[in-house]
């Protein structure tokens, strides 16, 4: 199946978060592809990537990046697809850096970022977008969310009895 969500980071060192994406994706049986592409590395790659996203299907992407992380933001400034984007903690400000990289945008160029490491929610969140306009996925959301619901009600019996 041709991919539907781009999951790209500015690392492959922010895979071991970024997973999470991939997996939550995987769950719901969307399909997508994993890229590095680097806002300060390989900005020609970054352009090309955002520029032709649209045009090989691809509805909604995930921009992980840590540090000066404006990838999430330089590619929502290069394609009309809604960007979701993940700050990748990184060992020094506790991923503070990345969260006010990415989710300070100014007005016009919305990025939807998740908390620090949240890349497991942007995953959920592309399902969501996907889901608007799919109503077979939106039903997989809603049993998913009731499950959700289900699990904390059995804790909390278990933690009364
Ligand atoms: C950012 O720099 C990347 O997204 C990564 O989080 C960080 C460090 O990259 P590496 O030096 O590990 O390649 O652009």
């Amino acid at each position: 199946m041709a991919p539907v969500v781009g999951i790209i980071m500015g690392s492959d060192s922010d895979w071991p978060t970024m997973e999470a994406a991939a997996l939550a994706l995987a769950e719901f049986e969307v399909p997508f592809e994993v890229g590095v592409v680097s806002a300060h590395r390989t900005v020609r790659k970054m352009v090309d990537y955002a520029e032709s996203a649209a045009g090989r299907g691809i509805k909604a992407i995930i921009a992980g990046a840590g540090g000066a992380a404006h990838l999430p933001g330089m590619v929502a400034a290069l394609t009309p697809l809604p960007v979701i984007g993940v700050p990748v903690p990184l060992k020094h400000l506790d991923g503070m850096d990345s969260l006010l990289s990415i989710v300070q945008m100014p007005a016009g160029v919305p990025v939807a970022t998740v908390s620090i490491g949240g890349a497991r929610n942007a995953g959920l969140l592309a399902v969501r977008i996907l889901g608007a306009s799919d109503p077979a996925l939106r039903a997989r959301m809603a049993a998913f969310q009731a499950g959700l619901e289900k699990l904390v009600e059995e804790k909390d019996t278990a933690l009364r009895q």
